[in-house]
């Protein structure tokens, strides 16, 4: 019987195994960096103000990192009701309160079905990291929410009142999404007053 040194490796096996070292040595750089954030409000503590519970978990800024961080822990179906995933863009905290975000507001898509939310998370991480968005700049982050309802993802953006931007950023992240329901687009100053604000726009 052949020793297990003498196994021959097949060529592809070896090319693959080549390509994963280099990509070790030489991660592929993102055009900028990246936090994910955790928010976990199931078991909420009597009182507590809200955000008491959000966490800042992991920046990141190479296309290695994202899928390790990715498949190891930032899929929306491993979470409890009433938690959140978030990806901002780093230096941006996914709060009302966050200069970056204080002028904004938010589109949001939502689904009864949790395989939903994970491709739709992933297609939207993916867009966002690969800057398949023309206006970038405008983006602030997603929010992926489990809840008893309904699940929902929100794209933050940062100037609420430019609607001709946001109605471009809502197609075309409906187009990445594949959705063809309407989607509405809400102030946070509207949210900040009244739980359940009408949205402003729709496309
Ligand atoms: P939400 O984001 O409107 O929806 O927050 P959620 O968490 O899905 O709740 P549901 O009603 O859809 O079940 C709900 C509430 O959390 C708001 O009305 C605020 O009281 C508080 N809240 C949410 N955010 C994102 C913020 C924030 O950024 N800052 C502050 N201060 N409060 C917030």
């Amino acid at each position: 019987m052949a020793s297990e040194a003498a196994i021959e490796v097949p060529a592809e096996v070896a090319a693959v195994e080549e390509v994963a070292e280099v990509a070790k040595k030489q991660p592929h750089k993102l055009e900028r960096k990246w936090t994910f954030w955790y928010d976990n409000q199931s078991n909420p503590k009597q009182g507590a103000a809200w955000g008491s519970t959000l966490r800042k978990a992991y920046s990141f800024d190479t296309v290695e990192e994202f899928w390790c961080l990715y498949d190891q822990i930032f899929r929306p179906s491993k979470l409890p009701t009433n938690a959140d995933f978030h990806l901002f863009k780093a230096g941006t905290e996914p709060k009302w309160e966050d200069p970056e975000c204080a002028n904004g507001g938010k589109w949001t898509v939502t689904s009864n079905i949790k395989a939903n939310l994970d491709n739709m998370w992933l297609e939207t991480l993916m867009a966002l990291i690969g800057e398949q968005f023309d206006e970038a700049d405008e983006i602030c982050g997603v929010v992926a929410s489990v809840r008893q309802r309904q699940d929902k993802l929100s794209l933050w953006t940062k100037t609420a009142s430019n609607e001709a931007v946001q109605n471009s950023i809502g197609r075309k992240w409906k187009e990445i999404l594949d959705v063809t329901d309407k989607i509405s687009y809400s102030f946070h100053d509207d949210s900040r007053r009244e739980r359940s604000a009408k949205g402003r726009y729709t496309v």
